[in-house]
């Protein structure tokens, strides 16, 4: 066994999100977001649950502190409920809320863990859903304003910003596919939402900027890389289709090279964009939304294998068989495939050179639970922790400048439409109780967060 020691100034977190774990969804003057009315929709959640109570931490926000410093975390990445500081989007502000996330920052600067804060986790208030929601490009300017409000009172404390949480999920589950809030099925409404979360997220920097000297701001993506099946041309195609729909349609535009050609191509020939112009694009966005930023948060889980089943002739061609086998997948049906985070800092790094990384997001759901004595042997997440943490110390190692790393997530949590069935917590939450257990991998992972250190087997 060998140790692999991190860089002194490198910074252990974990994340969280304001609608899977703090429930009081009506209290104190916060008005309704799309997951309220979402969750309210027969069928659109596994268990049938909603975010109502989650964690309870709207009330348990002291104890769960004071669990992050029993686990020694440095820093704790969380989000703000939009709806609990403008209960209808973009007029009237709500003080209880914005007192809300004031005392969580003071109590986690009096604990010496830095807040790192996210504006927008998905939680957009209902009120600007009924005005066309993010497809529509008012949208992005009430995100200014509400970015500009948060940043004044909290900006002398809090000095990183993520703007949003995941452009392609709010705008190709929440547009496309429909299996996320608000839950429609629509491209060109996709297409122009991730348009106005990247502007919004543009035109925010600035403001954010100005209310909060030295800062650091930034916005954290999720990747999927793409693989393909095969050495097939059909194979090679489909991956860098769908890397251009996952991947590069984000990555591109905020590191100044506008929208991938190649996915324009794909999207006027499939009718979701008129040929001539692209109507929801504007004078001077794209020099917006390539604002400089002072990082990029990385979310990754897992790669995907991507083939071309359109094509007969497809079927008959050798499969690279490089899928881990099933039971190493976690409760997702994620494959576990941590040389996939190397290739990925590395990628970034050498083709978009953001500078600075944070890993703002890692992490596996397996469902181990209490036994007699109260203990969680949940080796899986260990050694996948593990195994992502070696990772990313090839990564620094090879010259990317990874600054941190947020495991997802502190504690079980809401999981969107698998409702309360997956559990990516480190720490166990009894959801009938509220009482919150250490996990084994969270008693790993202290001894981390001490040792600066990861062992390697
Ligand atoms: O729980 C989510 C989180 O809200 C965003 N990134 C992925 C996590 C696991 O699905």
């Amino acid at each position: 066994m060998s140790r692999l020691l991190f860089p002194d100034t490198f910074k252990w977190g974990a994340a969280t999100s304001a609608y899977q774990i703090e429930g009081a969804w009506n209290e104190d003057g916060r008005g309704p977001s799309i997951w309220d009315y979402f969750t309210r929709k027969p069928g659109c959640i596994e268990d049938g649950s909603s975010g109502d109570i989650a964690c309870d931490h709207y009330h348990r926000w002291q104890d769960d502190i004071a669990l992050m410093k029993d686990l020694g975390l440095q820093t704790y990445r969380f989000s703000i409920a939009w709806s609990r500081i403008m209960p209808d989007g973009r007029n009237s502000i709500n003080q209880a809320g914005l007192d809300f996330y004031s005392r969580l920052v003071d109590m986690l600067l009096e604990q010496n863990i830095q807040p790192f804060a996210t504006l927008y986790h998905w939680d957009l208030p209902q009120a600007l859903q009924d005005t066309g929601g993010w497809p529509d490009r008012s949208t992005a300017e009430a995100f200014v304003t509400y970015a500009d409000i948060v940043s004044r009172h909290l900006g002398d404390r809090v000095k990183q910003w993520i703007t949003h949480n995941e452009p392609w999920c709010i705008s190709f589950l929440g547009y496309q596919k429909g299996s996320k809030a608000p839950g429609m099925q629509d491209w060109t409404a996709a297409l122009a939402a991730s348009h106005h979360v990247l502007l919004s997220h543009g035109w925010a920097v600035p403001v954010i900027r100005q209310n909060s000297p030295q800062a650091e701001v930034g916005i954290t993506l999720n990747f999927n890389p793409a693989v393909p099946a095969s050495p097939s041309v059909a194979d090679r195609d489909a991956a860098r289709q769908h890397d251009g729909y996952f991947n590069r349609w984000f990555l591109d535009p905020l590191y100044g090279r506008q929208y991938p050609a190649d996915m324009i191509t794909t999207y006027t020939e499939a009718d979701y964009l008129p040929t001539d112009h692209i109507p929801f694009i504007q004078d001077g966005d794209f020099s917006a939304i390539a604002v400089p930023t002072d990082f990029l948060g990385v979310n990754y889980y897992n790669r995907i294998i991507v083939r071309d089943e359109s094509l007969p002739e497809q079927q008959n061609l050798p499969r690279t068989n490089f899928l881990a086998p099933k039971d190493e997948w976690t409760d997702m049906g994620w494959e576990v495939y941590p040389q996939g985070l190397y290739e990925l800092l590395m990628r970034l790094h050498f083709e978009y050179q953001p500078g600075k990384l944070y890993i703002t997001e890692n992490g596996a759901s397996y469902g181990d639970a209490p036994n007699g004595d109260k203990q969680i042997h949940d080796l899986r997440r260990t050694n996948y922790l593990r195994n992502h943490f070696i990772a990313a110390h090839q990564a620094i190692e090879s010259g990317v400048p990874l600054a941190g790393y947020f495991v997802w997530s502190l504690m079980d949590n809401f999981e969107w439409e698998q409702g309360y069935t997956q559990r990516f917590g480190i720490v166990w939450v009894d959801y009938t109780t509220q009482e919150r257990i250490l996990k084994n991998s969270a008693i790993w992972y202290r001894n981390v967060i001490t040792t600066n250190t990861v062992d390697t087997n």
